[in-house]
């Protein structure tokens, strides 16, 4: 691979190759990793910074947002706001959407985010990480509404994320194959360091949340149980398991070496379909695993295929290595 390709360069000669990058959306990218940056610089203050602990308030989940949450969001709206390239944003951490102030030019563009994804962990110094997602506002109406992001999560133009980790990786795709891009701290640039990222279709790494076995539903205590028992069981093999309570982190690591990642509906509030947005942290990442050649479904069906009908949507999801998401998909529609 070439050296020192900056994020400016690859996106100048993506957009020159294939057209897959107009140039408002490039713009709309680049804001996007400006905006990366600037988290990453307050997350990795730390305890040095006033940026730990709680706000004091909560979100329209009912989480309890941390000074980070808030930080992050406030960074990511004042960053794209002005530009001309965007409609409007969603966030996880606003209520409704947020319009372009009529004082700026209206763009093309609907951005949504998660814009600190992982919260639980900023306070112990464990990787967390930006989500975002764009959609074209569909054409054909002045202003903008809520309705006009809920499109189905394949509707998407441009998906990624930022994991502020060991290093700080911005991670892309346009539906083109995925690219990963390292801060260069020194030159102040994320770096191409990956192209055409391939997550390997088998695994012996799963990743849930243990502790909630006992609310799983029988078709991912059955997956489970295989895992488990290991090379004298069904599977003829051992699995190991990780569980980084950080999206991000546990998304990066499949796309890295591969895994399957399990957030599945549960017994614990039965009318939540699952913990995690459709939105703003299943549809992006589930575009970047499909692009990098795994799978993503609810237990039952292709997540972007799945359409919306709130923004703070949940949605339960099974995504990463395609042959193991193929079997949980199968347990479910078997059960
Ligand atoms: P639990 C973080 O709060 C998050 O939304 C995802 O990043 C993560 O995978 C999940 O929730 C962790 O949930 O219940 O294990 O704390």
């Amino acid at each position: 691979m070439k050296k020192n390709i900056t994020l400016s360069r690859y996106l100048v000669e993506q957009q020159r190759v294939d057209g897959l990058i107009p140039a408002q959306l490039r713009l709309l990218i680049e804001v996007v990793a400006r905006a990366c940056k600037r988290i990453s610089h307050s997350v990795n203050k730390g305890a040095l910074g006033d940026v730990l602990g709680t706000a004091g308030s909560e979100n329209v989940q009912g989480e309890v947002q941390k000074k980070l949450d808030i930080i992050a969001n406030e960074v990511l709206i004042e960053a794209n706001e002005w530009g001309g390239h965007l409609a409007a944003m969603a966030s996880e951490e606003m209520d409704s959407i947020y319009l372009v102030p009529n004082r700026y030019p209206q763009g093309e563009y609907l951005l949504m985010f998660d814009p600190l994804d992982g919260s639980s962990n900023i306070d112990v110094n464990v990787s967390i990480g930006t989500i975002f997602s764009v959609l074209k506002k569909p054409e054909g109406h002045p202003g903008v509404t809520e309705d006009d992001f809920l499109q189905a999560g394949a509707q998407q133009v441009a998906a990624g994320y930022c994991v502020y980790g060991p290093q700080t990786t911005l991670v892309l795709t346009f539906g083109d194959g995925v690219a990963m891009f390292t801060l260069d701290r020194e030159q102040g640039s994320f770096v191409l360091t990956q192209e055409n990222v391939r997550i390997p279709e088998d695994t012996k790494e799963f990743a849930i949340n243990m502790s909630n076995m006992r609310h799983w539903d029988e078709p991912v205590k059955r997956y489970v149980d295989e895992c488990l028992a290991g090379v004298e069981g069904p599977r003829n093999k051992d699995f190991n398991m990780r569980w980084i309570a950080s999206m991000v982190a546990d998304v990066h690591r499949i796309l890295t070496r591969g895994g399957v990642f399990m957030y599945p509906w549960d017994k614990r509030e039965p009318n939540k379909p699952g913990k995690l947005r459709l939105m703003y942290e299943a549809n992006p990442m589930s575009w970047l695993v499909e692009q990098a050649g795994g799978a993503a479904t609810n237990g039952r069906e292709r997540i972007l295929d799945i359409q919306p009908t709130k923004l703070h949507e949940r949605v339960s999801v099974v995504l990463g290595s395609k042959n193991e998401v193929e079997r949980i998909t199968r347990y479910h529609t078997e059960a």
